[in-house]
C-alpha cells in the first residue's frame, strides 16, 4: 500500500514536468508587416525560439482576421489569446487607458516605480486581460494635413481620429470622426477628410505620403501599442510559460530604444516624400503642446479624477 501511495505521489508531482506545449492564438490590430505590428511580430518570433517545448504563439494575422475596433473584445472573451492593440482601439472598455499616451517616462521606469502593476491592474479588473507589454516608448503623435495652417487654430477642418486625438482636435475647433487606419487612405482620396492623427512613424509604411502634403510639428504624447493576454489564458498557463512570456516581452520593450533614431530617418523620408513641416511661432507652438498635454489629461479627469492624479504622478516625470 505504502509503496503504491508513494508511486502515485510521485506521478502526481511529475506531471507540472511533463506538460505540453501550450499554443497562444496571437492577433495584431495592425496590418501584418506594418510599423506598429512588427515588434508583436519580432516578440512572437522571440516566444517562438525561447519557448520550445513550453509556449509556442501561432501568428494568426491582422485586422482582416479581427476587425481593428474589435480586437480588445476578443481577447477579454478569449477569442484571442493574445493581442498586439493600442488603448485608443480598447477604449471603450478601458477608458481611463487613454492616460498611457500622456506619459513621459519609459516602460521601464514604470516597471520600477510601480505604474506598471496598477496598469495591470486596470486591464485585468475591467478587461480580464494580463498587460504584458507596452512598446512604441519615443514615438510621438502628430496631426497631418492635405492643406496649409498659419496658426494652432483647426476649425473648419474634418480630422480623422481615434480616442489619441479627439479631446485636442475639439480643443483645436477641429471636426474630428473616427476610423480604423485602414480606412485612412480611401477617406484622404475622396477628399472626406482633410488630414489625420498619426505617429510620426508609419505613414510611408501605409502610403499615405501620397496623400499629404504637410505635418504639424511638434509631435505630442507617446505611442503605446500593447500586448494583451486573456487573463484565463494567463492564469492557465505554466510559471515556466509565463516566465518565457515575461522575458520575451522586455526584451520586446528594450527595443524601443531605437525608435529615437527610426524617428529621425522617418521624418527625413517624410520630407523626401514631398511632406512639408509646419512649425508655429514660439506663442502657437507652446499653446499647441499645451493644448494637448492639458486636453488629454482634462479628459481622463473627467472619467475618474483620483485615478487620473494616480497615474500622472507614476506616469509623468
Ligand atoms: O491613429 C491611430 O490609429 C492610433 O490611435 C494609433 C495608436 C498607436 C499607434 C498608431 C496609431
Amino acid at each position: 500500500m505504502k509503496y503504491i501511495a508513494a508511486t502515485a505521489i510521485t506521478l502526481a508531482l511529475a506531471v507540472p514536468a511533463m506538460a505540453e506545449e501550450v499554443t497562444l492564438r496571437g492577433v495584431t490590430a495592425f496590418a501584418a508587416g506594418t510599423t506598429f505590428s512588427r515588434p508583436f511580430e519580432a516578440f512572437v518570433a522571440r516566444v517562438n525560439e525561447t519557448g520550445a517545448g513550453v509556449v509556442q504563439i501561432e501568428f494568426v494575422g491582422g485586422p482582416e482576421a479581427v476587425p481593428t475596433f474589435e480586437l480588445g473584445n476578443a481577447v477579454s472573451t478569449g477569442i484571442v489569446d493574445i493581442a498586439n492593440n493600442t488603448t485608443a482601439f480598447y477604449a471603450p472598455l478601458l477608458p481611463m487607458g487613454g492616460a498611457l499616451k500622456l506619459a513621459t517616462t519609459t516602460i521601464q521606469e514604470q516597471r520600477a516605480n510601480g505604474c506598471f502593476n496598477m496598469i495591470d491592474a486596470m486591464h485585468r479588473e475591467q478587461m480580464n486581460v494580463k498587460y504584458l507589454a507596452r512598446t512604441g516608448d519615443n514615438i510621438q503623435f502628430h496631426i497631418y494635413l492635405t492643406s496649409e495652417v498659419k496658426a494652432p487654430d483647426l476649425s473648419g477642418l474634418t480630422i480623422r481620429t481615434t480616442p489619441v486625438y479627439r479631446a485636442m482636435l475639439e480643443a483645436l475647433g477641429a471636426t474630428p470622426v473616427q476610423t480604423a487606419p485602414g480606412e485612412v487612405y480611401t477617406a484622404l482620396e475622396r477628399g472626406s477628410i482633410d488630414g489625420y492623427g498619426w505617429p510620426v512613424q508609419g505613414v510611408l509604411d501605409l502610403g499615405w505620403d501620397e496623400q499629404t502634403k504637410f505635418r504639424i510639428d511638434p509631435g505630442f504624447y507617446q505611442v503605446d501599442v500593447n500586448f494583451l493576454v486573456n487573463l484565463d489564458r494567463w492564469n492557465s498557463l505554466s510559471d515556466e510559460a509565463k516566465a518565457v512570456l515575461q522575458a520575451a516581452a522586455e526584451w520586446t520593450e528594450a527595443q524601443s530604444a531605437e525608435n529615437i533614431a527610426i524617428n529621425a530617418a522617418e521624418a527625413v523620408k517624410q520630407a523626401e516624400a514631398g511632406i512639408q513641416t509646419i512649425t508655429f511661432d514660439a506663442a502657437g507652438t507652446a499653446l499647441w503642446s499645451e493644448t494637448a498635454q492639458e486636453a488629454g489629461w482634462a479628459e481622463m479627469a473627467a472619467i475618474d479624477a483620483a485615478k487620473a492624479e494616480a497615474l500622472r504622478a507614476c506616469l509623468v516625470k
